[in-house]
């Protein structure tokens, strides 16, 4: 199984140890095709980082924000059509995050979004409202039942 996680990462890094606790989870149940947006060496700003290297190659010599952004956003395309699952942490926002969940949802893929009311924030409506989309699920958690919730998920997958 290939999983796509979306976490925010422009969007702001506040939730990163989530991240990272969300992707090991995920690690039992397949591949996680986009790891790296757990990682703690990657800042909102694009500072030099593994993630940021190992996109470089794409860049066929130019070395424009612009033309890493394209190389990371054509990947990510790809990674996504290759998923199986689409799990986001979509407590923090982000404009990524919000567009690769439309993608998913155009792409007809499982989607499975996770939210902490505890943040204090009210998840966007096009999140929260999008209930007759099929195989879309939003789930309200608190930090200390990500490994339940998704395990619950998965099961749910098998039925
Ligand atoms: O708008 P955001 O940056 O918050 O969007 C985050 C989402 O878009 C994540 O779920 C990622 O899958 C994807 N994404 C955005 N930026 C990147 C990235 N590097 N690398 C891989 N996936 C990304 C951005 C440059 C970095 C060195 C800061």
């Amino acid at each position: 199984m290939k999983v796509y996680f979306c976490g925010s990462i422009r969007g702001g890094r506040d939730d990163v140890h989530v991240y990272r606790r969300i992707v090991h989870a995920l690690q039992s149940y397949g591949t996680v095709l986009t790891e790296h947006v757990s990682s703690a060496e990657l800042s909102d700003r694009g500072q030099r980082s593994h993630t940021e290297n190992s996109y470089a190659h794409m860049n066929k010599g130019e070395n424009n924000a612009a033309s890493g952004d394209q190389a990371i956003h054509n990947r990510d395309l790809d990674w996504l059509r290759q998923s199986d699952v689409v799990v986001a942490e979509v407590t923090q926002p982000s404009l990524g995050v919000g567009y690769e969940l439309g993608r998913a949802v155009d792409m007809k893929k499982k989607i499975f979004c996770l939210f902490r009311p505890s943040s204090g924030r009210i998840l966007s409506a096009m999140i929260r409202g999008a209930t007759d989309v099929k195989n879309f699920v939003v789930r309200d958690y608190s930090e200390d039942e990500v490994e339940k919730v998704l395990e619950q998920f998965f099961c749910s997958l098998k039925n």
